[in-house]
């Protein structure tokens, strides 16, 4: 994958001046991953992941470095985990989430009881039969990926968009309006580690839709029915933009006690425009304390459910675009600009640097962000040391080489981060599995 200048730039000029001295100008920002820049501000950032195109090598290289959260795109779906009834199928579901937990990534789980991808026995049930049915579904499917997953949307689009605050018709609302905390309740039987979500679309911003989801989960909360977070899908385009209370919406369902989680992002156009509707997601995120991380629904363009609107942050080649940098700036990044340096000898590197870590940790895994520092002197490259903690593994690390795996490790710059000026920074990352490093590790120049 060619780097593009979207997640780094570069600039080295070097000449000899007419005094026979080298002049050095360079500015160098640090790149970093969507997966980092999250992480530092103690959230994670997801995507949809589509079993099949496991084997695509660009894919799952934007997939290895960039995310920390997975949600299968069909594969947790009633028809795909039971075509026929009782007869489950955990083939592609079992890939994504054994893959993702080799990657130190963690999943959400996606969908247990919905109106629709219902497999065709379903459609013949109707009452108990269905019910039952879908008791069943969930004891099964929830039980199999039970301790494995950091939430599940237990149930998706639930309410009908008529502008009424109406549950959407379907044959689960035709089995009775507690259906939704019967499916709340087993799901919770049956994985008490997962948090349990309610997910819709429409709902991003107050309206008598996502109003009447709020106050189905203060009713659920009052009365005892388990309940722990509501993804809001945030597929926006012209007909349906980013709300203007967006963030006040995400807030009034914090403010009842869930987590909120912004579960299918997508954003359809492209350059700047684009670019800031993905800034203001983060944003309002990032202002919601407990909004605890962000997927996209799709990596590129081409993934998409909806290709032509081009709602994603990397092309149909897998570059990055102005929305994928918008992101990371809008987490706060870890962008440093040294304004160019002009010396009238070549810089040596002979100062001194610091390094600390950052960590974003959960049960089995975590990602480390590092802040490279130079001292007083300018410096061209650095050496990071650092050990892991016994059992604990790197899985991937970015904007550095790592000297391995596990124990005691170093890290050294990449081509385009080596050269600090005095008192600038850069940072680099690695995801692993186990326990973080949590110390202050060794910073060496050479
Ligand atoms: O992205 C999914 C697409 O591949 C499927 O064909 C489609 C079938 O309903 O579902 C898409 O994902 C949907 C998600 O499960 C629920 N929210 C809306 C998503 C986009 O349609």
């Amino acid at each position: 994958m060619r780097r593009s200048r979207a997640i780094l730039t570069v600039l080295t000029a070097a000449a000899v001046t007419a005094g026979g001295f080298l002049t050095l100008t360079q500015a160098a920002n640090a790149a970093t991953t969507l997966g980092s820049a999250a992480a530092a501000k103690s959230r994670y950032f997801g995507t949809a992941v589509a079993a099949y195109k496991l084997t695509d090598s660009v894919y799952t290289g934007l997939l290895d470095t960039q995310f920390t959260m997975v949600t299968p795109e069909n594969e947790m779906k009633w028809d795909a985990t039971e075509p026929s009834q009782n007869t489950f199928s955990y083939t592609s579901a079992d890939t994504i989430v054994a893959r993702a937990k080799a990657n130190g990534q963690r999943v959400r789980g996606h969908a247990l009881a919905w109106h629709s991808q219902q497999p065709s026995w379903v459609a013949s049930l109707s009452g108990t039969a269905l019910r039952s049915a879908m008791v069943n579904h969930i004891t099964n499917v929830a039980t199999h990926y039970k301790g494995q997953l950091y939430a599940w949307d237990v149930v998706n689009e639930a309410f009908s968009d008529n502008g009424d605050g109406s549950r959407r018709s379907s044959n689960l609302q035709a089995t009775g309006n507690d259906w939704i905390e019967v499916a709340f309740q087993t799901a919770r039987a049956a994985d008490p580690s997962a948090k349990l979500c309610y997910n819709d679309y429409n709902t991003d911003g107050v309206n008598a839709k996502s109003t009447a989801v709020y106050t189905m989960v203060k009713d659920f909360l009052a009365r005892g029915v388990p309940i722990d977070c509501v993804g809001f899908q945030s597929h926006f385009n012209s007909a349906s933009p980013l709300p203007s209370d967006y963030q006040a919406n995400l807030q009034r369902f914090a403010d009842l006690g869930v987590e909120v989680q912004i579960t299918e992002l997508d954003i359809a156009g492209s350059g700047t425009a684009q670019a800031d509707s993905y800034s203001k997601v983060v944003a309002a995120c990032l202002a919601v304390s407990k909004c605890t991380g962000i997927s996209v629904w799709g990596i590129r363009d081409s993934d998409s459910w909806r290709a032509s609107d081009t709602p994603l942050l990397f092309d149909a080649s897998g570059n990055p675009k102005e929305a994928y940098n918008a992101v990371i700036t809008a987490f706060g990044g870890t962008t440093t600009t040294s304004s160019p340096t002009t010396s009238s000898s070549p810089t040596t590197g002979t100062g001194a640097c610091t390094a600390t870590v950052a960590n974003n940790s959960w049960t089995g895994g975590f990602v480390t962000t590092v802040t490279v520092k130079a001292g007083a002197t300018a410096i061209t490259s650095w050496k990071v040391a650092l050990t892991l903690p016994t059992g604990s593994a790197v899985t991937s690390t970015w904007s550095a080489t790592a000297s391995g795996s596990s124990g005691a490790l170093t890290f050294t710059n990449a081509s385009y981060n080596g050269s600090l000026a005095a008192g600038a920074s850069t940072s680099f990352g690695f995801q692993g599995t186990g326990t973080a490093f949590s110390g202050t590790p060794t910073c060496t120049v050479s």
